[in-house]
């Protein structure tokens, strides 16, 4: 599975994984079936054993799937992917894989709602154990491990806070202690940073954001470094059962081709945004990898090729100027999710944090007058034209 690839990352995002179709179809057929006739008793005994590499059953693998991960692993640099039926599946193995009773996670304090509510609220009925710190001072993620912790866990830039932290850095702590990390790189996708170069050990995604980029599915990946790493993975995402549906996969690989080019256009818009706010007199802070204001902007251009389309600000005021702005969006969706071609705007502290303590909201750095945007590829004069009307309302 390892590739020394010298083709470049759109003409990769284009082509990667695909396989030889006796039709010559231009595009990779869906194999929608959930399982593979042997040719007879013995070919089926061989693809069980492992020495034939043929199909067996979807769950085990597909070719439509297996498309789609072989080309995410090559994108990301890694040794071979796992596709799965959600992002939260895709964290989920991961837990599932190196954690169990006695074991301890250390992660960061800022993650997608769920990846960490779960730790809180799941994984402690199974006695495994989790400390969030904040890992944008990796020295804290040092403080934090203990001789029982099998996992370091980090998502850059964070959900909605938009922290960065610096995965090489963190990297070194984990590999010091022989701990495995792993980086969910949904906000970046692979264009924008590649973690396994910056040395983690696994990296996650929910492909329902950039990767597929179409807000049309919801699916996940886990990419490996190594093949060690791969089997430990894939082994617990086959019998979990969280498998991707070879239509879901397919489409997923249709919205890849066109990752770089979305991106590229909708960072353009991001910035002009992210700018404008940054000067409109009812904004009280705009946190955004590409403004020279945001406290991680030189290590953002250092890890990432480009600052991204993720925009968090701060409206003057709180909770009720917040839905104020929400209920006056005209052109920007007000829903979650994040990282398809459409604008879409929502408000953390009134929706996906919602579920979080107080407290754990203070500590996620989520306040009251957060604001989340993803920028989309629309003409920026209308998502700038569309901000402006509902922030007069506010
Ligand atoms: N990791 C990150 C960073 C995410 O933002 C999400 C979803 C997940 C994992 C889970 O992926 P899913 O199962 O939804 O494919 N983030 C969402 C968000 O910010 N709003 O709605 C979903």
């Amino acid at each position: 599975m390892q590739h020394n690839d010298d083709l470049g990352f759109d003409s990769l995002a284009v082509h990667a994984g695909k396989f030889h179709d006796e039709m010559g179809s231009a595009v990779s057929p869906i194999y929608q079936t959930s399982t593979f006739q042997f040719e007879n008793a013995d070919h089926g005994a061989k693809c069980f054993q492992g020495t034939d590499k043929g199909y067996i059953y979807t769950r085990i693998g597909n070719p439509t799937i297996g498309e789609l991960e072989d080309a995410v692993a090559r994108l990301e640099g890694g040794y071979g992917g796992i596709a799965t039926s959600s992002g939260m599946a895709a964290v989920n193995i991961v837990y599932l894989a190196y954690l169990a009773a006695g074991k301890h996670l250390v992660a960061h304090n800022s993650l997608y709602g769920p990846s960490r509510a779960i730790m809180e609220s799941l994984y402690p009925r199974f006695g495994v154990q989790s400390t969030f710190v904040d890992a944008t001072d990796p020295e804290n993620v040092r403080a934090a491990i203990r001789p029982e912790t099998s996992l370091l866990f980090l998502e850059t830039p964070a959900n909605p806070t938009i922290g960065i932290t610096d995965i090489r850095a963190v990297a070194d702590i984990a590999h010091e202690h022989n701990i495995p990390l792993c980086v969910d790189n949904t906000f970046c996708s692979p264009y924008l940073q590649k973690p396994i170069q910056l040395g983690a050990d696994i990296v996650m995604h929910s492909m329902t954001k950039f990767i597929n980029g179409h807000a049309d599915i919801v699916a996940g990946m886990v990419v490996a470094a190594s093949q060690e790493h791969y089997q430990k993975l894939r082994h617990v995402m086959v019998n979990i059962g969280c498998n991707m549906d070879p239509h879901q996969a397919w489409l997923t690989r249709r919205g890849l081709k066109t990752l770089g080019i979305r991106i590229e256009r909708a960072q353009e818009n991001a910035m002009k945004v992210a700018v404008y706010l940054e000067k409109h007199p009812k904004v009280e802070w705009v946190l955004y990898p590409g403004l020279a204001s945001h406290p991680q902007y030189d290590l953002g251009k250092k890890q990432m090729s480009g600052p991204g389309t993720m925009i968090s600000f701060g409206l003057k005021g709180g909770l009720k100027e917040g839905k104020v702005l929400m209920d006056h969006m005209k052109l920007a969706l007000l829903a979650v999710s994040l990282g398809g071609i459409e604008t879409l705007i929502q408000h953390p502290a009134s929706m996906t944090h919602s579920k979080l303590s107080k407290e754990a909201k203070q500590a996620a750095g989520i306040s009251d007058e957060l604001v989340r945007l993803s920028v989309g590829i629309e003409n920026v004069e209308d998502i700038i034209t569309d901000l402006g009307q509902a922030l007069e309302k506010v």
